[in-house]
């Protein structure tokens, strides 16, 4: 053990460390990727100010201890892992909604605040911030702007980097940078807001956010068309797309998925759903009934054997809740998952499921496959009960997410759509971007962090590739 611990001790206090022996030190060294390893820190630090996450950042660098930030360890990447070991940096108890200003639509907030609890806080004022991860209910939001995540309702509205106007960030070496803006326009010098979301920790970290928000929709309904199988169901929304629907969210999932969900969910997916296309609109009260029956007809003319209908609140919480149960619930049933959110152009969609298919049929490898499939976000789950530490059986999966990743990339995709890199896709980033385009990215990262220690070894892959290429 190295002395950080004690040095950390001494500057926070012992109640902000979480140190050798404490029970909670193994939670750190997880988080919700698909990888069996445990990587324990040597203590995890839980700031409470901009100030505390500074000093520590100041004290890593003078004793070059490696530091990984930490948000709700919600993520799927392994980006919140300490693989380095030493300190984790963990935000959650910067949980603070500061701010809330109905005027200018922004609210100010620390990056431990639980994403579901600010919706809800914004919505008690009529207001709406629209980026909905799945895991909503337990994500931070400086985890979200840290992967720049996504979520159903990115079909309209966008995701995370959309809606962060100005940023606080506490830098390797303790230097605090406060950039960006709080007005809805501005093009005032570069734009390092943009710069530092989605980086995954590797920057600095994000100790305020100043986020966007819109005037809540008045009315929301949701559609569900049952269809027979995927084919018909990823038809169904290429034609939809073709045809200019654009409603809030317009999502896919198969009968893998469905059936995992349902004994656990208050929603009754119909019997016969081969897949489920979900569909919500949104907008004023008085238009709600005509754009669900125009997209019911549709769906109707499309090949879908039901179309449900959900308006009433109540109703509308249970499909939701059935839909982000899906991971939760493959996770709870099979001992691998490994959960891929490849981004393919639309019109690529139903090839895109088609290539899963021949991948799952030619490996053996049992699917399931939903998400955002308006965006072309698709997460294909990889599923196995084997033992998730037999090396035969990783290299087998991971083969498999290859050649899915392979086939995305010759759709003219992208390999995350919103989980982002980490270290599950880091020695895959090679097929998708030149090594010139990589060793952009590398010298960018040493700009903010020259001796790489703020979470070495993430998102960027070292300058020789290990993935078969
Ligand atoms: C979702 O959309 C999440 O439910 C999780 O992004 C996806 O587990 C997954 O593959
Ligand atoms: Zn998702």
């Amino acid at each position: 053990m190295s002395h950080i611990v004690g040095v950390l001790e001494r500057e926070l206090g012992a109640e902000a460390i979480v140190g050798p022996g404490h029970e909670r030190l193994d939670d750190y060294g997880r988080d919700e990727s698909p990888l069996p390893e445990f990587h324990p820190p040597e203590c995890a630090v839980l700031v409470e100010s901009t100030e505390q996450a500074a000093a520590v950042l100041r004290l890593c660098l003078e004793h070059k201890v490696p530091v990984t930030p930490r948000g709700a360890g919600s993520g799927m990447c392994g980006a919140a892992l300490p693989i380095a070991g030493g300190v984790v940096l963990s935000t959650e108890r910067m949980n603070r909604i500061k701010e809330i200003d109905p005027g200018d639509l922004v609210a100010v907030v620390e990056p431990g605040v639980v994403t579901g609890t600010l919706q809800e806080q914004v919505e008690a004022q009529g207001l709406f911030y629209p980026p909905d991860p799945a895991s909503l209910e337990y994500c931070s939001i400086g985890g979200n702007a840290s992967t720049n995540a996504g979520g159903p309702r990115a079909f309209k509205y966008g995701v995370t980097r959309e809606y962060i106007l100005g940023l606080e960030v506490a830098l390797m070496g303790g230097e605090i940078l406060r950039c960006g803006r709080r007005t809805s326009k501005g093009v005032t010098g570069y734009d390092l807001v943009a710069g530092f979301v989605g980086t995954e920790g590797t920057f600095g970290v994000i100790t305020e956010l100043v986020v966007k928000l819109l005037p809540n929709p008045p009315a929301a309904a949701t559609v569900l068309g049952v269809f027979a199988d995927v084919p018909t169901a990823g038809a169904a929304i290429s034609a939809l797309l073709r045809e200019g629907l654009r409603p809030r969210v317009l999502e896919l999932a198969d009968r893998h998925s469905i059936d995992h969900v349902r004994p656990r969910s208050r929603y009754r997916f119909p019997a016969n759903a081969g897949a489920i296309v979900l569909i919500e609109v949104d907008g004023e009260p008085d238009s709600m009934a005509m754009m669900m029956e125009k997209i019911g007809l549709r769906c109707d003319d499309l090949g879908a054997l039901d179309v449900l209908a959900a308006t009433e609140p109540a109703d509308r919480r249970a499909v939701w809740e059935a839909r982000r149960l899906i991971s939760p619930a493959l996770k709870a049933a099979y001992r691998i998952k490994v959960n891929e959110d490849v981004c393919v152009p639309r019109g690529k969609i139903v090839e895109m499921l088609a290539r899963v298919d021949r991948v799952s049929a030619e490996t053996g490898i049992a699917t399931a496959v939903f998400g955002h499939a308006g965006d072309g976000n698709l997460h294909v789950n990889l599923l196995a009960n084997d033992d998730p530490a037999d090396p035969a059986v990783r290299k087998k999966m991971w083969a498999a997410a290859e050649q899915i990743f392979r086939h995305t990339i010759a759709l003219g995709g992208t390999l995350s759509g919103e989980h982002g890199i980490g270290l599950t896709k880091r020695d895959y980033m090679h097929l998708e971007q030149t090594e010139q385009v990589l060793e952009w990215q590398r010298r960018w990262k040493l700009m903010w962090d020259p001796s790489n220690l703020l979470n070495p070894g993430k998102k960027i892959p070292p300058a020789t590739p290990r993935c078969s290429e």
